[in-house]
């Protein structure tokens, strides 16, 4: 007979993690993230920094966090280290001053990573559950991430059964660790909703330390109301689309859909939703937002794959109202599964994704705001858009209420190079890069995509390079940086004082 699991308080828990511990957290943004453990461990490090006492651990997770985990720890000054995507101002703050050490990479790689050992010792595996048995079966809840291999490499395990999710979600997820190599063989998904692995993660119940019992809602913070610009962008998107499967360059039943995280992102699904060209299509994804839901609802998506049911609390709330009706429908995945390139590549995927800043080459910066703050990571966006069928970027063409233009001669900082990357979308058009030459990507980048305010502007700087295969010059290249930095403003640069 299987003994029963311990139970434990949330400071009780946190009191067997000593200073300089790497710690391994379940989820995929704030989706299943633990919160009551993290909360209590954010507590002791500032009790004992009042005595003066150094605590500080690695924090390792699936993707951003909420405020009870990268919140409370970084403004306990807790956090030694910390990888892969945040997305917590106080987190940002941290890693920004400095404070906390951190290493971003792509999201597909950080099981793997860790299990190469690149990461030095795992000793501790904190899991959000809605289900654990004293046989060491765990069902996770809304988010998977890391879980299983952070289950399997850390010493001990700390359970957070979180009662806001039920027990039902048994069956929603498919765990599948790849062997490493040499022994890696396919990964055998076909098609959004293939099953290859277990409903859940199984483990040495005598590695489980304790369960901390839970009723919280996940921190996800819910969506703006779609702008005019995030609409405009939509509408670009699925026109862009429809066009493309018009032309026969998508096959006519369409194919699998990736989408990032955030505003924009709701926003295209959202028109891709509405488009009558459209036909109903799948999602093989990260992160399922709000818009998948309503679409799923109304036919327009037929199945969803992804690794985090990234809701509002109340869509959420009504999926689990309507359990039955959405277990068939949607699959949650390890993110080295969800995000994994040779899926990508095999399923043919359409990804959308959000840049921060692009160049007239179609170089993208996704992660780095004037080329040195960080704001959340490159996440999941390489993994797609590397392998992609059709990688599109979108983004609003300008920041700050237009001091900043998101289209320049340089990016500041490069996630995914000109190579990976099909098309540019804004709210003013649409740059179609396949085929073209650096000159002709220029063109087309400024003319369809870069706000008018700009367009004579950056139109003035290519002209500096009638015969060139790059138009380029290093020692102007950040010249619309440096105005910004120095004046708040990139307009009205005087490219013949630098040329
Ligand atoms: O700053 O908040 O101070 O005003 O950057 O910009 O428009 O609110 O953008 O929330 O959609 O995030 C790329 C960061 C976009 C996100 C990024 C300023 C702007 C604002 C944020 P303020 P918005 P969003 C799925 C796939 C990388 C990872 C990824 C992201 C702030 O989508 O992290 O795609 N992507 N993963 O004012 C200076 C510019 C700027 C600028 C915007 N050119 N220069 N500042 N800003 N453009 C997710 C996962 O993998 C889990």
């Amino acid at each position: 007979m299987s003994t029963p699991l311990p139970r434990l308080t949330a400071a009780e828990a946190a009191s067997l993690i000593h200073h300089g511990d790497s710690i391994c957290f379940s989820g995929f943004t704030p989706a299943g993230s633990p919160k009551a453990v993290s909360l209590a461990l954010a507590e002791r490090a500032k009790a004992l920094h009042a005595e003066g006492k150094p605590f500080k651990v690695g924090v390792i997770t699936g993707a951003s966090t909420g405020k009870s985990l990268d919140g409370a720890l970084a403004l306990a000054d807790a956090v030694s280290f910390r990888t892969p995507y945040q997305s917590n101002a106080d987190m940002r703050k941290s890693i920004n001053a400095g404070k906390t050490r951190y290493f971003d990479m792509h999201l597909s790689m950080v099981a793997q990573t860790l299990r190469y050992g690149f990461l030095g010792k795992v000793n501790w595996a904190i899991i959000e559950a809605c289900d654990v048995t004293p046989e060491g079966e765990i069902v996770v809840t809304s988010g998977v991430g890391i879980a299983p291999t952070a289950c399997r490499l850390a010493d001990k395990i700390i359970i957070e059964l979180n009662a806001n999710h039920p027990a039902a979600l048994r069956g929603f997820h498919d765990i599948y660790e790849p062997l490493d190599p040499p022994h890696r063989r396919e990964i055998p998904v076909y098609k959004p909703s293939d099953r290859i692995g277990s409903p859940v993660i199984k483990v040495d119940p005598s590695k489980i330390v304790g369960v901390v019992l839970t009723d919280q809602p996940d921190e996800t913070g819910g969506f703006d109301e779609p702008s005019e610009i995030t609409k405009q962008i939509g509408q670009n998107v699925a026109d862009f689309l429809a066009a493309e499967m018009k032309s026969g360059r998508v096959p006519a039943e369409f194919l699998p859909i990736q989408s990032g995280v955030g505003n924009i992102a709701n926003a295209v699904l959202g028109a891709m939703g509405l488009h009558p060209d459209i036909p109903a299509f799948e999602m093989y994804t990260e992160v399922i937002q709000d818009a998948v839901i309503g679409l799923i609802r109304n036919g327009k998506l037929k199945f969803a794959s992804g690794s985090s049911l990234t809701l509002s609390n109340d869509v959420l709330k009504s999926i689990y109202d309507d359990i039955e009706f959405f277990r068939s429908r949607i699959l949650l995945r390890p993110q080295e599964i969800s995000n994994n390139p040779e899926i990508v590549r095999r399923l043919g995927l359409i990804t959308i994704n959000t840049a921060i800043e692009v160049d007239f080459f179609g170089n993208i910066n996704s992660t780095h705001i004037m080329g040195k703050n960080m704001m959340n990571g490159i996440g999941g966006s390489g993994d797609f858009t590397r392998n992609a069928y059709l990688s599109i970027f979108t983004c609003p063409s300008v920041a700050k209420g237009g001091a900043i233009s998101s289209i320049v001669p340089f990016a500041s900082h490069l996630d995914h190079s000109e190579h990976s990357v099909s098309a540019i979308i804004t709210e003013h058009g649409i740059a179609d890069l396949r085929g073209k030459s650096p000159h002709e990507r220029a063109s087309v980048i400024i003319n369809h995509c870069a706000h008018p305010d700009y367009r004579k502007q950056l139109n003035a700087y290519l002209d500096y390079f009638p015969n060139s295969h790059t138009p380029q010059a290093l020692c102007a290249a950040f010249a619309m940086h440096q105005q910004y930095a120095k004046t708040g403003d990139m307009r009205g640069v005087d490219w013949a004082r630098l040329l």
